[in-house]
């Protein structure tokens, strides 16, 4: 699994590498159970130690190139993977991906970077840099439009969906 993610890697450019290599860090413990519940606390954890792997200059902020280098991480490890990694400081827990999914080809790639920045000008305002506060909003809005029944959890498709949206699954708005 590793040498594939590495091989995946090794096609991108170094912002890519950076990203991949701090959200594939080999020093994490073991995955856990696969999650069958996400509350917004546990989203906000993950949220925030993602940011932490995407800031790769250490600045507290995410800047255009940083936040579409991470999109195109997340995608590609999930799908390599088959399941989104979700963080927390105490384990890493996964959510399977509900069917095979392909490597990513170049022109999805370029897709997903195109929709990226986008997203990444959408939510970091005229300053075009994106702080732990502005992301974790976005995320919540995320968890916000995966939450069907808006109990304040993700279960069943809920997390289904919140998960392919990690992946870069469901983007058919490009
Ligand atoms: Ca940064
Ligand atoms: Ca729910």
């Amino acid at each position: 699994m590793k040498s594939r993610i590495n091989a995946a890697l090794a096609a991108s450019a170094a912002a890519l590498v950076a990203v991949g290599v701090a959200l594939a860090a080999a020093d994490r413990p073991a995955y856990g159970e696969p999650v069958a519940r996400l509350s917004a606390a546990d989203a906000r954890e993950h949220a925030d130690a993602i940011f932490a792997c995407a800031d790769q200059n250490r600045s507290e902020t995410l800047d255009a190139d940083e936040y579409a280098a991470l999109a195109v991480v997340l995608a590609e490890l999930s799908r390599l993977n088959g399941f989104v990694v979700l963080r927390s400081e105490i384990e890493d827990r996964i959510v399977p991906l509900p069917f095979q999914t392909p490597e990513l080809t170049r022109s999805e790639r370029t897709r997903i970077e195109a929709v990226a920045r986008r997203d990444f000008y959408a939510a970091a305002g005229g300053d075009s840099q994106l702080s732990q506060a502005e992301y974790a909003e976005e995320q919540a809005d995320r968890f916000a439009d995966a939450d069907r029944n808006r109990n304040g959890v993700l279960a069943a498709g809920e997390l289904v969906a919140f998960a392919a949206h990690t992946a870069s699954l469901d983007r058919s708005d490009a």
